[in-house]
């Protein structure tokens, strides 16, 4: 094969080579991260908001596997481009760029919330594996090629196949020393503190276990997820601590075992994400035990100027809420979701829960630091990518079944979903069908004004297309306004709407 042919093969070989490598010597540090992950952060991190509401529009929560696409689909182009030059004798040029990108995702890995002072290493040696291998490759071709006698392609597979096989070897050992697997196991051993108090079983009611409808509680394998964080923080329990600081008089720092030592309580909440639409399912309730936010910042005896609570994850994710919100709503340190110890996704070892605030201004997972600030000094994370410094979750409703769009047959069925309200409560749902009266839906349980409740009324249609709205009622009386809000900047408004087809 001829030289620039060649190149094409040998520069995307060689840089996955070096992409392997990287990510396999990430996978020995749990500070270090693979070098296309790194490079990730930083663009999640300094993206325009417009820019990343497209891309969330066009790919949901699909987002990050997009974003992970798009920098391996520039770094192949590259890899390209470093293979023609290489193997057209102009090594300087393959060389410099091998360097460029070795360099960026460097400086990408050295701002990681983690990062130590070798973070950059596994950037360097994927820039170097990458140099080595090219010049490996090129050698093969020389070596068996007489003057003026081009490669064959057998030497060209073997070379491939060598070369593959050991950068899959290494992401495969990579997943193997990956701390996950032992994070994982060490959250599986954890048996959880028990609450002074169980809370009573949830109410089993068999209306609403209609087909469709979002159960009471959801499943800890259901549940949204929602973060920056490209590959979910493994922090061993070992080496977590939670510290108390800032504008306090006795700040105190707790390891694992100190914290689930202390007296834990049940809080049975639903918690949403600013970003959901109407009728989006970015929302979800859970039974989470941990230990009363309000105890710790009354321990670390906060000062009267104060007027924010941070917190921090090991991400450098941050989200802070008014220090007023501690009113006796149950805000707490969850380390239990669902009678479990709480998810690697959801947080863990620990996250912030507090009811009746969006999880952006709050609900801070893989926490490890709180901070008692104000806020004309520190903001979070989402506040300077245009979202409110104050955000209230918004009386919401939603029709779970049908789905809108369904075609049905004419009889009898049911229509139900989920209204909320939290801390309010919901005192009442309404549904309109077409042109009739609004009807008062018939609602399930309130098990706590912290959680979302359930509604269904029974219908039975003849053949026609319908319109179907909802909207709650909070507890306060207070009727979900018809308008339609955007999400941002802090949270939908407006009737949840479905068609129907009654065939
Ligand atoms: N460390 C960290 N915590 C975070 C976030 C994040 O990006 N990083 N996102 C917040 C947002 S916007 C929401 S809506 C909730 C979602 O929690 P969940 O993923 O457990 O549903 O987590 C919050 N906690
Ligand atoms: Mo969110």
């Amino acid at each position: 094969m001829e030289s620039k042919r060649l190149g094409k093969v040998f520069g995307p070989l060689a840089t996955f080579a070096g992409v392997s490598i990287g990510h396999f010597v990430a996978s020995l540090h749990s500070n270090w991260q693979s070098p296309v992950l790194s490079l990730g952060n930083r663009i999640i991190d300094n993206v325009p908001p417009p820019v990343k509401k497209l891309v969330i529009n066009l790919f949901g929560t699909y987002d990050k596997l997009f974003l992970i696409a798009s920098i391996l689909a520039v770094v192949f182009g590259l890899s390209l481009f470093v293979g023609r030059a290489y193997m057209s004798g102009k090594r300087g040029v393959a060389f410099s760029i091998v360097a460029a990108m070795s360099i960026a995702a460097s400086w990408a890995a050295s701002l990681d919330a983690r990062a130590n002072l070798f973070s950059a290493l596994p950037a360097i040696i994927s820039g170097g594996t990458t140099l080595y291998v090219l010049r490996w490759l090129s050698a093969q071709g020389s070596e068996s090629v007489e003057p003026g006698v081009e490669l064959s392609r057998r030497d060209v597979f073997k070379a491939v196949a060598v070369v593959g096989a050991v950068s899959i070897a290494a992401t495969g050992s990579a997943k193997f020393f990956a701390q996950k697997a032992s994070v994982q196991i060490e959250r599986i051993k954890i048996a959880l503190p028990k609450p002074l108090k169980f809370l009573p079983n949830p109410p089993v009611d068999p209306a609403l276990t209609t087909p469709g409808l979002s159960p009471l509680f959801t499943a800890n394998e259901d549940f949204y997820r929602i973060d920056t964080a490209l590959a979910i923080p493994n922090v061993s329990t070992d080496d977590w601590k939670l510290e108390i600081v800032g504008m306090v008089e006795n700040p105190f720092t707790l390891s694992y075992q100190e914290l689930s030592a202390r007296p834990v309580f049940e809080l049975d909440g639903t918690i949403a994400c600013v970003s959901n639409e109407i009728g989006g399912d970015l929302v979800g309730n859970a039974r989470w035990l941990g230990v009363r936010l309000d105890d710790l910042i009354r321990e670390a005896r906060a000062s009267a100027d104060a007027d924010q609570v941070m917190g921090y994850s090991v991400d450098g994710f941050t989200a802070g809420f008014p220090v007023a919100t501690l009113d006796g709503r149950d805000a707490m340190i969850a380390i239990g979701m669902n009678g479990e110890t709480l998810p690697l996704a959801h947080g863990f070892p620990a996250r912030i829960i507090v009811p009746g605030i969006y999880g952006y201004v709050s609900a801070v997972k893989w926490l490890t630091r709180i901070e008692l600030t104000r806020f004309d000094i520190k903001h979070g994370y989402w506040i300077s990518r245009g979202w409110s410094e104050r955000a209230p979750i918004k009386t919401a409703s939603r029709i779970d079944t049908p789905r809108s769009g369904a075609e049905l047959p004419p009889g009898a069925l049911v229509i139900a979903g989920v209204a909320w309200a939290m801390i309010r409560g919901i005192s009442k749902v309404e549904v309109k069908i077409g042109d009739l009266p609004w009807r008062e839906a018939i609602l399930g349980p309130q098990i706590a004004k912290t959680t979302w409740r359930q509604w269904w009324i029974d219908w039975s249609p003849k053949k026609g297309n319908y319109l179907i709205s909802v909207r709650a009622t909070d507890g306060d009386g207070i009727v979900q306004p018809e308008e339609y809000v955007a999400v941002d900047p802090n949270g939908a408004e407006g009737w949840h709407r479905i068609f129907v087809n009654v065939l």
